[in-house]
């Protein structure tokens, strides 16, 4: 039966690495009734974590995707991963979810990659509850978290909750709201909800954090707000109302307390994703443009409207594709044609599934404000719309990091080259992070990704689900070049034609733009002969010509490209596309070897948590490393560090710290901006830097 749609919550759980992300979600499909056996993290069983290589080393690498029901609701909910080298399973999941549960440890706090989470949260405007989980181990401190939501995260945090007992001795939480206890059955693995009366000796802690609640909620609701001034006592209900306004315009976040591990506290976090999250209806329409013109349009949640959805995650399985798409307008049913608004495709929707953790629930069709899975599409990659070809519509894709880490890769064994390059495909439709191509000189296949652990997952899957053997280089920094000077060439192309040579010419001018601006083509009007097409294939070589190039075969950047003329001659004909294109591409690369390129190195930003005793190693160690201190702060007993280094410095860096501050230090590691490399690498590649 299809859901109303006011009763649909589609959820991620977000947090930084460990926090518990996977055990809450195991919990939320025990309870749910999804699933019968409780999985744990720890003895590589969740059903979340169904990779090998998730349950082996107990991280989520790939986002999973389930949906179960609670009281009238279905929840539609994503389990991602914090490690930041699958950063973009959380931005791609937030892209497309109405809101999200944002874990913390109730020990370690706010750290770096929660910090990184509620940003893209933020960025996507998607309202948040918080939950403060692992208060059942030493050091455990809620109001510190709390504490820690509002200093860094500029978030007001309204405490629903306080726990009853504290680390070891924690037994259950009070519903601040309510005002009652609620504990949780430990013969049934926490599935009774006991309520019963707050118990001696919380009564006027919970009088106090409950008025903080109202005067929080009171600035949502003006008859709550007289009811505070005029010190009256609110009720339950006019309480949860105007929470729920001030978490949907993400100016508060609520937060709730518990034990997922100990199996305490994971209901009410069902309760209030159902209460205070929106439902489709309720979130912001996602906006879209008319493909080939500017219009921009909102696209409300309409289950009768033509169908528009986002693919945003892609699953490689054998060679075919499963499609997870988020439903924002219409009604889609198996066996329909879309239209690939991004390519101009078109894609047959073979089957439609609902996600379930272990299994799949075919549906004849699904609507508007759904989270389905797709077979049948060939084409459509994360960030495309697809659309009803007669009323075609873009949303706006979703970001892309930039990964900034590469290996040189070879099949073992002969013949095993093509099977090899065809896997890797796969590989880079379920992930835009990750890029193959051919280093031109050497002809050895170049991995790019995120970071060492995202490129040895890739290699551990190629062993084992595609059963290849592969010999590896060392991991490398991904370069980019730039130039120095503006230059203008005129760059001709000669090819024999049937009764003539064929010449085709451009005249191109290469500006340099400053640090971070990425590559700007400009071109000219279409004028007759020119057609609007010619344009843009010539558009396209541009700027394969600056993925090409000019000299290391790194990727040019921050310049602009200005095509400046066409020369065409009276009386010749066009030229065509083929010698046009290559007229355009050729121009770019030798037009940029004029212009003084030199070498960008990437540049991350860079987190470390450690003990006190270490600092000074740690500091001396970063100096060494061409590392800028940007501050130092405390947290608890560990001193806090951040910095900016070249990611050429950082290989191997997690070994070394481990050593120096004995296994207590960690840290996490973020893109920052490609900066000039220095002048040994740039000789390296045969260049002399900027100033050359
Ligand atoms: N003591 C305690 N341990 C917990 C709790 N919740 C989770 N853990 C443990 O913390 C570890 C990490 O839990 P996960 O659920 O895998 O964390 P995650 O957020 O999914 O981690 P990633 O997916 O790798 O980012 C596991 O060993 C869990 O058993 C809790 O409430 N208390
Ligand atoms: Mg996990």
């Amino acid at each position: 039966m299809p859901d109303d749609i006011g009763c649909i919550r589609n959820i991620g759980i977000v947090s930084h690495i460990d926090a518990g992300k996977t055990t809450l979600s195991e919990r939320i499909l025990y309870y749910s009734g999804e699933t019968h056996k409780m999985g744990e993290v720890h003895y590589g069983q969740a059903v979340m974590d169904w990779m090998p290589q998730e349950q082996e080393r107990g991280i989520t690498i790939t986002a999973s995707a389930t949906s179960c029901r609670w009281g009238d609701h279905r929840i539609n909910l994503i389990d991602t991963p914090g490690h930041i080298d699958f950063t973009i399973e959380v931005e791609r999941s937030v892209r497309v979810l109405d809101g999200a549960v944002a874990i913390f440890s109730a020990v370690e706090g706010v750290q770096p990659q929660s910090e990184l989470v509620w940003r893209q949260a933020d960025r996507y405007g998607v309202p948040r509850i918080c939950f403060l989980n692992k208060i059942d181990r030493a050091g455990a401190d809620y109001l510190r978290v709390v504490q820690q939501i509002g200093d860094r995260l500029k978030a007001r945090a309204v405490l629903l909750q306080l726990p009853i007992g504290e680390e070891q001795a924690f037994a259950g939480v009070i519903d601040l709201i309510e005002e009652r206890a609620l504990t949780f059955a430990a013969a049934d693995l926490g599935a009774s909800v006991v309520r019963g009366p707050v118990p001696d000796g919380y009564l006027g802690r919970v009088r106090e954090a409950r008025l903080k609640l109202t005067e929080a909620a009171a600035d949502f609701d003006d008859r709550v707000m007289e009811a505070f001034l005029e010190g009256e006592k609110v009720p339950a209900e006019g309480l949860k109302e105007a929470l729920r306004l001030g978490t949907l315009a993400c100016r508060l976040f609520p937060v709730l307390i518990g034990s997922a591990l100990h199996n305490q506290g994971v209901q009410p976090v069902l309760d209030a994703v159902c209460h205070y999250l929106p439902s489709p209806l309720e979130a912001p329409s996602p906006r879209a443009h008319r493909p080939g013109s500017g219009e921009e349009l909102a696209v409300p949640c309409d289950p009768a409207g033509p169908v528009a959805a986002l693919a945003f995650k892609v699953m490689a399985e054998s060679g075919r594709r499963l499609t997870y798409l988020r439903i924002y307008r219409g009604t889609l049913k198996a066996g329909s044609t879309l239209f690939v608004a991004n390519s101009g495709r078109s894609e047959k929707i073979r089957h439609l599934f609902r996600m379930h953790a272990h299994k799949r629930e075919e549906l004849p069709q699904a609507s508007a404000g759904e989270i389905v899975a797709a077979t049948g599409c060939q084409f459509a990659l994360t960030g495309d719309t697809l659309c009803d070809p007669a009323a075609p519509l873009l949303f706006a894709g979703v970001t892309v990091p930039e990964p900034v880490v590469s290996i040189a890769v070879e099949a073992k064994g002969t013949g095993a080259r093509e099977e090899f390059l065809a896997t890797l495909e796969y590989f880079q439709w379920e992930d835009p992070t990750f890029r193959v191509h051919e280093d031109p000189e050497t002809g050895q296949t170049i991995l790019t990704g995120m970071g060492e652990l995202h490129l040895e997952i890739v290699l551990d899957r190629l062993r084992r689900e595609y059963g290849m053997e592969v010999r590896t280089g060392r991991p490398r920094v991904v370069y980019r070049e730039a130039v120095s000077r503006q230059v203008e060439r005129r760059e001709a192309f000669q090819r024999e034609g049937e009764r003539r040579p064929e010449v085709a010419e451009v005249v191109l001018r290469l500006t340099p733009l400053p640090r971070g601006s990425g590559v700007r083509l400009q071109l000219p009007e279409p004028v007759a002969p020119i057609t609007p097409e010619l344009l843009l294939a010539v558009e396209q070589s541009l700027r394969e010509g600056c993925d090409a190039g000019c000299l290391t075969g790194y990727p040019l950047t921050d310049l602009k490209v200005t095509l400046l003329e066409i020369p065409l001659e009276r009386g010749l004909p066009l030229p065509g596309e083929q010698a046009l294109r290559a007229a355009a591409r050729r121009g770019v690369i030798l037009a940029a070897r004029e212009a003084g390129p030199f070498l960008l190195e990437p540049i991350m930003s860079l987190e470390l948590e450690l003990p006190g005793e270490s600092l000074g190693r740690v500091l001396g160690s970063l100096q060494q490393k061409k590392g800028r201190v940007e501050g130092l702060d405390r947290r608890g007993e560990l001193e806090l560090v951040r910095a900016t280094v070249p990611l050429a410095e950082m290989f191997g860096y997690m070994t070394e710290l481990r050593s120096a501050t004995k296994g207590r230090g960690s840290f996490t590691m973020e893109f920052l901006r490609f900066d000039e490399a220095p002048p040994e690498v740039q000789e390296r590649f045969g260049l002399s830097g900027r100033k050359g």
